[in-house]
């Protein structure tokens, strides 16, 4: 007799997307408190700014980073910078359990001593979006990229190597983590505008943190 299908399978908690990349569904869900009120130091340090692109355009996500180096942009271009161009201070270091965090998802997805320099700090409130770009400005893309979401889900979409690849679209939620390394390592990818809504630990909000090996 088949099972009843009282007790359905939980969605899988490790699923692999492409070569490289892996999704780890609730990874960072049991440190999500601790990151939170890391991202929380960090922003009363480097707060969080709409920079412009080269194109004269301010970004509707509002970011900050942490680590030896983070990224901004301006008329100039997109780049690794080791200070705040608002502040002209160092970036505030990575906190021990942000590289930690990342470290742990890289090996899980196959990546052995993965040594971030930088953690990128993406806020989302309803209507921000990301284009589909490459992430392309790091000086060696042999290493992987790890992201962590927190608070308000969002539609992420991926394609690949080709900006008119097929895309797919994959719901991020509090607590997912994803890498993306090897073949996976410069598929093009964004985010759609995010929907209005609520969470218990971000409000309004999105909070995305990308580590990197960018220097
Ligand atoms: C796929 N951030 O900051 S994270 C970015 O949710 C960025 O804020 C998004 O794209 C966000 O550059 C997406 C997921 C992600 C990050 C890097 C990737 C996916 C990637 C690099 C290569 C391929
Ligand atoms: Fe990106």
């Amino acid at each position: 007799m088949a099972q009843p299908d009282l007790f359905a399978p939980p969605p899988p908690a490790r699923e692999p997307l492409s070569a490289g990349a892996l999704l780890l569904r609730g990874f960072a869900r049991d440190a999500a408190p601790e990151l939170l009120a890391g991202i929380a130091a960090i922003a009363e340090q480097a707060p969080f700014r709409h920079m412009v692109t080269p194109g004269g355009f301010a970004m509707s996500v509002a970011m900050t980073s942490c680590g030896a180096l983070g990224w901004v942009t301006d008329r100039r271009g997109y780049r690794y910078a080791g200070r705040d161009p608002d502040s002209g201070a160092p970036w505030p270091a990575m906190p021990a359990g942000f590289r930690a965090l990342a470290q742990a998802a890289a090996a899980e997805a196959g990546f052995a001593d993965f040594q971030p320099d930088t953690c990128l700090i993406n806020r989302y409130v309803p209507g921000a979006k990301l284009a589909l770009h490459q992430d392309r400005d790091e000086r060696d893309t042999g290493a992987p990229i790890v992201s962590v979401s927190l608070g308000l889900p969002a539609v992420f979409q991926w394609g690949g190597l080709q900006r008119g690849d097929a895309l797919r679209r994959l719901a991020l939620e509090h607590g997912d983590v994803l890498a993306w390394g090897g073949p996976s390592r410069l598929f093009h990818h964004g985010v759609l505008a995010l929907k209005p809504g609520h969470h218990p630990a971000t409000g309004a909000a999105r909070l995305n943190l990308t580590f990197r090996r960018a220097g």
